[in-house]
């Protein structure tokens, strides 16, 4: 979510009132802003698209609610020791978080394990789940006010409290450990995000979470329908939705089904169809990582009633499915249907039997969405093609979307000005088709003129950002080149990095005069590693070693320089995107489902570089694929490539920096052995992700972008181009298309 304070203020535009109401009172507006941390409810583009997808739900007057953990430590507070990540309790509530309501009163019980009996209730078998724990879930509100509108939208966090406070039997018997044990166990829950899950503690531990919050939530929304409509659940998928956003809060599949089979009482099928009407499903990422599946045994330990249901359901979906295959062969028709079952075996593990999380969303949902037109094809095409042959009519896409609000309006006031000066008003702020209009001044030299001053200006606070965390002074006439996100080896921030050498080792052999010419740029890498992800890690010190290295040659150090800001968050993107000039996307073509930050840059008329990959292709389409610099093999080539890996011929100048790294220009030559292996060693398998192949078109790509910029003025003529062609990005379209195309909801404005 980022900094609630001016968000709201400037949502609710009392921006000038509160500053002034502040200043009376002795205090800065920006000061007092700055004493507020970011929450550490997400992690990465998932989490920020629900957020602005909650601004935009709220502005657009739509009747929609956002449910989550109320983590207390967040994912961690990422710090740089000697150059390595290293990862910290991230305690963003210890001083209290005044933008939460704690509602006193309401909270569900949530169980996990024990047992599944059945019973008779008069001449009706009831099935009865015997939990062997039991938490509270605690609602917490935090209130999301729209702009421009008195609409306010919630999200609801869940704080997993123990239902017995304490064991005063046990601390009586000097047991103090014992006394405590239930609260114990019960704060885990809602301790940390994404617990390192490469232990079974750490597996258990994530169904535990995504349990919990979907049971809550969906008792919740229960609740609040029988307090209107009593136990007519027929009229559930005309009053409510759930929009399962990616495979982790997949299990409400069966928990629905739990709810209104054995504690509403309805029958199997009647349940079945409401479930399915009430439930759509949205795949975030094509990383067969992050495609849950869940150990049968792990399940049945933790959600025996639920293992059970999705042993009916699957059932029931293959019994389904045969008779619509039924034109098929015998054989081909068991293959087909072993393919699809939501159980099936590890491929890896004969012994052991999955449940198939994003299979069982299918089944179970409406429609499944991806993120932008690539994704949502290789959804179809690749991921889940044999769904999509079965259910054609299910598989839609949703362009990913971010606010205009937090991302050009309030964190580049000083561009939003200039922009409504322009057009004549800021009703681009609501409708940023409007932007469009920009276009006509692209070329014009005075506007060109107040566009760079607005520019600079944002790249010297950048500046004193840096110099505040690094102590180094940049050169600010630079070119500032920006790649922030999560560290993975798809996004090929490596990538990145080697161009880095290059441009360094080149500089070094260039004459005084010959350096005059060169374009200088300052280069930032800032994003997290996951803590179990050993491979980011590397890359991180790479990023870091390769900036002590020549940051501090003073022959180039203003010509370029690098430097890795630790702890990228939503507060700090405020910062960074208005001030970048190139900003970097250079996944593997069909890796990124959509980007979300490449629409931040976009808006905020920052040049982008990138692959034909998620919402790149779509950006550079509005944006005129002439203004963006693509490079790189595209999606379609991906699969043929890997397969060719040992006949791919390498580029020399490639081979001179795998010598120098290997070599130990950068120190810890022992410690960067297995990232040089991992792309240097040329057989199938290794270089998964195909930075050799892109390299060399990379470079090319770059040595572009030194041209424009040596041009400023089609330089600034593109900047301005990207802002004029960033309307289709606003989360306010996307938005529009969940409610018309999936939920079915009109917007309805409450009374003033
Ligand atoms: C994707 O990697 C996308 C966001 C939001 C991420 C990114 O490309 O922009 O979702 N997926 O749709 C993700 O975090 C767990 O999956």
């Amino acid at each position: 979510m980022g900094r609630s304070l001016t968000n709201t203020v400037y949502n609710l535009g009392l921006e000038g009132e509160y500053a002034d109401a502040l200043r009376q009172l002795g205090y800065d507006m920006e000061k007092v802003a700055d004493a507020e941390r970011d929450a550490a409810l997400g992690n990465g583009g998932l989490g920020r698209l629900a957020a602005c997808f909650l601004d935009s739900i709220a502005t657009l007057d739509l009747p929609g609610w956002g449910y989550g953990i109320r983590y207390k430590y967040g994912m961690f507070k990422q710090v740089l020791k000697n150059g390595y990540q290293a990862e910290q309790p991230d305690i963003w509530l210890t001083s209290g978080n005044p933008w939460e309501i704690r509602r006193d009163g309401l909270r569900f019980e949530v169980g996990f394990g024990g047992r599944v009996e059945r019973k008779k209730d008069g001449n009706k078998e009831v099935t009865v789940w015997t939990p062997s724990e039991k938490v509270w879930a605690q609602a917490y509100d935090n209130p999301i006010p729209g702009f421009s509108t008195p609409t306010t939208s919630n999200l609801r966090l869940w704080d997993a409290q123990p239902i017995s406070e304490f064991d005063l039997g046990a601390f009586n018997a000097g047991d103090y450990d014992r006394a405590m044990l239930d609260r114990e166990r019960a704060e885990a829950i809602s301790a940390v995000l994404y617990p390192n899950d490469s232990t079974p503690e750490g597996k258990e531990l994530r169904l535990k979470q995504q349990y919990f919050f979907v049971c809550a939530s969906l008792q919740d929304v229960l609740s609040r329908f029988k307090a209107t409509h009593g136990t007519k659940f027929e009229l559930l998928p005309d009053k409510a939705c759930f929009q399962l956003n990616d495979t982790h809060p997949t299990i409400a599949v069966a928990e629905l089904m739990r709810l209104l089979v054995d504690v509403e009482g309805l029958d199997w099928d009647a349940a079945w169809t409401i479930t399915t009407k009430c439930l759509n499903y949205t795949n975030h990422t094509v990383m067969p990582e992050a495609l849950e599946k869940w150990p049968v045994k792990v399940m049945a330990k933790m959600l025996p009633r639920h293992m059970e249901i999705i042993e009916v359901i699957n059932e029931g979906w293959t019994k389904w499915l045969g008779g619509h295959l039924k034109e098929l062969k015998a054989e081909e028709r068991a293959k087909r249907i072993s393919a699809m079952s939501i159980i099936h075996e590890n491929p890896w593990n004969k012994e052991e039997m999955l449940v198939n999380m994003a299979y069982l969303a299918v089944v179970g949902s409406s429609a499944v969405n991806g993120v932008a037109a690539i994704h949502s094809n290789i959804v179809k095409d690749e991921i889940l093609n044999d769904f999509y042959q079965i259910f054609p009519s299910k598989f839609q896409n949703k362009t990913n979307g971010v606010t205009p609000r937090r991302w050009l309006a309030w964190c580049n006031p000083e561009l939003a000005s200039l922009i409504t000066e322009t057009l004549g008003s800021n009703e681009w702020i609501n409708d940023t088709e409007k932007l469009s209009a920009l276009r006509a001044h692209a070329s014009d030299p005075t506007f060109q003129k107040k566009w760079a001053a607005v520019k600079h200006a944002k790249k010297e606070k950048l500046a004193a950002l840096i110099k505040k965390i690094h102590g180094d002074s940049v050169n600010t006439n630079a070119l500032f080149d920006i790649q922030i996100k999560r560290i993975h080896e798809y996004k090929r921030q490596y990538l990145n990095v080697l161009s880095i050498i290059w441009r360094y080792k080149q500089l070094k052999k260039m004459t005084p005069e010959q350096r005059k010419k060169a374009v200088p740029r300052v280069c930032l890498i800032g994003g997290k590693a996951a803590s179990a992800y050993d491979m980011a890690k590397r890359i991180i010190r790479l990023v870091t070693a390769v900036g002590d290295v020549i940051n501090k040659d003073p022959e180039t150090k203003d010509l370029l320089s690098l430097y890795f800001l630790p702890d990228y968050n939503v507060t700090l993107a405020e910062t960074i995107i208005p001030a970048a000039e190139l900003s970097q996307h250079i996944s593997t073509a069909g890796t990124e489902a959509s980007g979300t930050s490449n629409m931040k840059f976009q808006m905020n008329g920052c040049l982008i570089i990138g692959t034909w990959d998620g919402a790149n292709i779509e950006i550079a389409e509005e944006t005129g694929v002439d203004n963006v610099f693509v490079f790189g093999v595209r999606a379609d080539e991906i699969n043929q490539l890997r397969k060719e890996r040992k006949n791919f011929k390498t580029d020399p100048r490639w081979d001179e920096i795998m010598k120098d790294i290997e070599g130990g220009m950068f120190g810890d030559k022992d410690y960067f052995k297995p990232l040089v292996d991992s792309v240097n060693n040329m057989k199938v398998g290794n270089d998964w992700f195909l930075v050799a192949n892109d390299f060399a078109a990379y470079l090319d790509a770059q040595e572009e972008v030194d041209k424009v910029y040596k041009d400023q003025s089609e330089w600034l003529r593109r900047s301005i181009m990207y802002t004029a062609g960033s309307g289709k990005f606003s989360s306010d379209r996307t938005i529009r298309e969940y409610a018309e195309d999936i939920w079915h909801v009109k917007p309805s404005r409450p009374a003033a």
